[in-house]
């Protein structure tokens, strides 16, 4: 019976091995997309791209985005690609595009790519992205291209302001993403509209945060610390939630010389900054 059971043990091991040298040319993709949805697939002649987030929807503002080639012919995923991307919004009188990253090979996987894009509007019936990835394996070049569709979303995740200097700058919430009543890391990108096609990240600003409760009396909470650009280049501090509900998050943009920007002081007078963005939960 014990040498029975040995055999079967032994011949399942030996089907299990089998099969995965079988399988050895095409990578174990299960674990790959751990956590992730796929939003769609882009495709030309030669490969299909697929572009997943973990929503597995496009908002307006900051998304993480992760990203793979397939081969059309072997099926197998691209492992050694090299990518850029280029959103671009047709409005009614204007083309324009949005911050994004540069795409990088993502940490710990074999076949997955990574950025984000921060879109500061959203597709809005005849005004609609578009989502152009290029990308080289072997030194070829290749293109796909499709429109997307970003969703708006109800609570303000993305701010585009013309400063006192004249420039126009998005900035975007990143963290928290999924807030609790405590002191949340609080994380925001700064870009610089440089054009309507090129935006770049602004740096060694201040984003000064007043988190206030309207609904209740204008409350604010204490603890909070302003954002400073840290070594990934987005602005971190911390934001202090003291209470579930809906919290209107005051920001003052200041320049290197400390010069404020954009927003105002929230006081007895004045309950809120023209500058701000919007948690619930
Ligand atoms: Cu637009």
């Amino acid at each position: 019976m014990k040498t029975l059971k040995y055999l079967s043990v032994l011949f399942v091991s030996l089907l299990t091995f089998s099969c995965s040298s079988d399988d050895e040319t095409t990578p174990v993709n299960t674990d790959e997309l751990n956590g992730l949805v796929q939003i769609q697939e882009f495709s030309n002649d030669t490969h299909t791209v697929e572009l997943y987030s973990k929503s597995g929807t496009l908002k307006q503002g900051y998304n993480a985005l992760s990203l793979r080639i397939k081969d059309k012919d072997s099926n197998d995923f691209v492992t050694d690609a090299s990518l850029s991307w280029n959103p671009v919004m047709y409005m009614a009188n204007m083309q324009h595009s949005c911050p994004k990253s540069e795409i990088v090979k993502t940490t710990g996987k074999q076949t997955l790519y990574n950025g984000y894009i921060v879109f500061q509007m959203a597709s809005h019936g005849s005004e609609y992205w578009e989502l152009i990835v290029n990308y080289s394996i072997n030194g070829n070049n290749y293109t796909v291209s499709e429109t997307i569709q970003v969703h708006p979303s109800d609570k303000q995740r993305v701010a585009t302001f013309t400063g006192t200097d004249d420039t126009r700058y998005v900035l975007a919430l990143i963290e928290p993403d999924t807030p609790t009543v405590s002191q949340n890391d609080m994380v925001a990108g700064l870009f610089k509209m440089e054009n309507m096609m090129t935006f770049s990240t602004v740096n060694n600003y201040t984003i000064k945060i007043d988190p206030r409760m309207p609904s209740m009396g204008n409350h604010g909470s204490p603890n909070n610390i302003d954002l400073t650009q840290k070594a990934d280049g987005f602005y971190h501090g911390k934001l202090s939630l003291t209470m579930t509900g809906y919290w209107k998050i005051n920001l003052q943009l200041l320049n290197q010389q400390n010069e404020v920007l954009k927003g105002e002081e929230v006081t007895a007078e004045n309950e809120s900054s023209s500058l701000y963005l919007e948690i619930e939960f």
